[in-house]
């Protein structure tokens, strides 16, 4: 019987596997701070994914969410694509199908489908364009004035968007984030009076921006309110997104305040992910996501424009 070699913590094995594997831990900016800590590269899916395209490592281990594991196997097909948990997916990307984008093309013939990356492989390969948080704004700004618009699949991304483009063609998809409708602007509205010299920064997924935009010092990506909050002169800020990135914020900001808008904006699949499944991951090299090449093809065109924009 083989003997299992003894660790001193659940770390050690991870960074004992990852060798014997060859394999790069790449975790999204809303994983609980554990497994932030033991990866490689934390941040937002696109940066991640184009980490993924750079190393030189056998294995990714993707721990986020299923969309973002796509995104990583459309951009480096070569690579095998790891999730700690298969049923790890995203309530946003579920709320828009491929059926559903075909019969609005069908019905806007001349629309120009822009989704946010948070949709499945088959919902990109429909798609004209990608766009993430961070550069929704200049991909929609990309495409020529007399072009009408179909965004997938989040409405309050889309609405923003919308109001800093002055886009008027411009349809929006009704879907949302169920983890950012727990931010609440009458919370919001209570935490600025609490905390008066506090900036707040809003991602613009948060249900409440409809309400609440105007109050927000700034609106912003994920990367970009890390990017942010380390170049501000503040010492306190409010931050409207999932609770996850707040581990990042605090470890490299250590003399600022940082303060959730809300903390039940906590999302139940990115949580999902843990050590112990990491462990088992690399052990067995399980669950591996691999968008097939014929599908891949299509969905990489629109990620590859947005890539070209920015
Ligand atoms: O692209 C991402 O990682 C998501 C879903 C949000 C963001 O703002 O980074």
């Amino acid at each position: 019987m083989a003997v299992r070699k003894t660790y001193n913590s659940i770390e050690e094995e991870i960074l004992d596997l990852k060798r014997k594997r060859n394999a790069v831990i790449l975790a999204h900016n809303y994983q609980v701070g554990e497994i932030q800590d033991i990866a490689d590269f934390t941040g937002d899916s696109l940066r991640l994914a184009q980490e993924a395209k750079k190393t030189d490592a056998d294995v990714i281990l993707f721990c986020g969410v299923h969309f973002m594991a796509e995104t990583a196997s459309i951009l480096c097909p070569e690579k095998k694509v790891l999730v700690p948990d298969m049923e790890a997916g995203c309530s946003l990307a579920d709320m828009v199908r491929p059926g559903d984008v075909r019969a609005w093309k069908e019905k806007n013939p001349d629309g120009v489908v822009v989704c946010y990356v948070n949709t499945s492989a088959e919902v990109k390969a429909e798609s004209d364009y990608c766009c993430t948080s961070s550069n929704a704004q200049k991909v929609v700004e990309s495409i020529p004035a007399d072009k009408k618009i179909l965004f997938v699949p989040d409405y309050f991304l889309g609405t923003y968007v919308k109001e800093q483009t002055g886009r008027k063609d411009m349809e929006l998809w009704r879907g949302y984030c169920p983890t950012h409708t727990m931010i609440q602007s009458s919370a919001i509205d209570v935490l600025r009076e609490e905390h008066p010299g506090a900036e707040f920064l809003m991602h613009p997924e948060c249900g409440c921006l409809t309400r609440s935009m105007h109050l927000a010092d700034k609106i912003l990506s994920t990367e970009g309110m890390v990017r942010y909050v380390q170049e501000s002169h503040a010492k306190e800020f409010i931050i409207a997104t999932e609770t996850g990135i707040l581990h990042r914020m605090r470890q490299q900001n250590p003399g600022k305040t940082f303060i959730p808008a809300s903390a039940q904006a906590t999302c139940t699949y990115m949580k999902m992910n843990t050590l112990e499944k990491v462990v088992d991951a690399l052990e067995k090299l399980q669950y591996e996501v691999k968008v097939p090449e014929a599908l891949a093809k299509r969905a990489y065109l629109p990620i590859k424009r947005m890539i070209e924009i920015v």
